[in-house]
Formats: C-alpha cells, structure tokens, sequence
C-alpha cells in the first residue's frame, strides 16, 4: 500500500502562472505532479551539496527584488574571501542578478548558496559545481 500524505500550500499567483504555464509546455497531468517534479529536484540538488568535501570551484546564481540588494551585499561580504568574480546588474524594472564566481572550502559555498537560498526576496538560486 501506497500513503500519500496532503499537504495544503500556500503559492502565490506568479508561481501558480508558473506551473500551469509548465504543466502545458512539459505535459505534466496535474499541479501535484509538477510540485513533486520540484520537490525531487531540490531534494536531489541538496544530496549534491551534502556530497561536496573539500576545495571546491562553483558558480552561484541568484536573481531577487531589487529592494534586496543591501541583503545580498551583507551576506557577499561575509564570503568574500571565496569570491572570485562577483557580476550584479539590473536585468528588468524590478530584478537584479547576482553571479559568482566561487572557489573555497565546501562548507563556505554550501553556506553562501544556503543564506541565499533562504531568503525570501529570492526568486531564484542556483548552484553549479564545476
Ligand atoms: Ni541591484
């Protein structure tokens, strides 16, 4: 026997614009389907992360509200010493994208895509071993 558990989610209009918008265009069956598609995503993105030991070399992506960008900037500071290149530019009326070129012990790159992570100004975070 199968349990599946129901879990009511709160989700905003842009997010639920989002999945019907990929229900159609990935041909998933249902909203469910696409909020598992998800969830296993980031659950094996964050397996990758737990695997990562020792130096390693990274790109971070982030795009948020631009109201933001004093949080981005202290949470920068606190990792500038695994920074190599760090880009920020305005990419619409109301989004800045930050990428980072990263190289540093596993557990400060883990710690910085975290924070971002974390955030909720985030619309998006993505981390890339390289
Ligand atoms: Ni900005």
């Amino acid at each position: 026997m199968i349990l599946v558990t129901i879990v009511s989610v709160s989700l905003n209009d842009d997010i639920l614009e989002g999945i019907d918008k990929l229900q159609k265009t990935l041909g998933f069956t249902g909203r469910s389907e696409i909020v598992r598609a998800g969830i296993r995503n980031l659950l094996a993105e964050e397996r990758m992360k737990q695997d990562l030991e020792g130096v390693v070399n990274s790109l971070l992506l982030a795009v948020h509200d631009e109201d933001s960008d004093d949080q981005v900037a202290l949470i920068r500071h606190l990792f500038d010493k695994i920074i190599n290149v760090h880009l920020h530019n305005k990419i619409d009326k109301h989004r800045c994208l930050e990428i980072f070129s990263l190289k540093g012990d596993a557990n400060d790159i883990k710690e910085i895509a975290r924070r971002l992570q974390a955030n909720k100004k985030m619309h998006f975070v993505k981390l890339i071993v390289v």
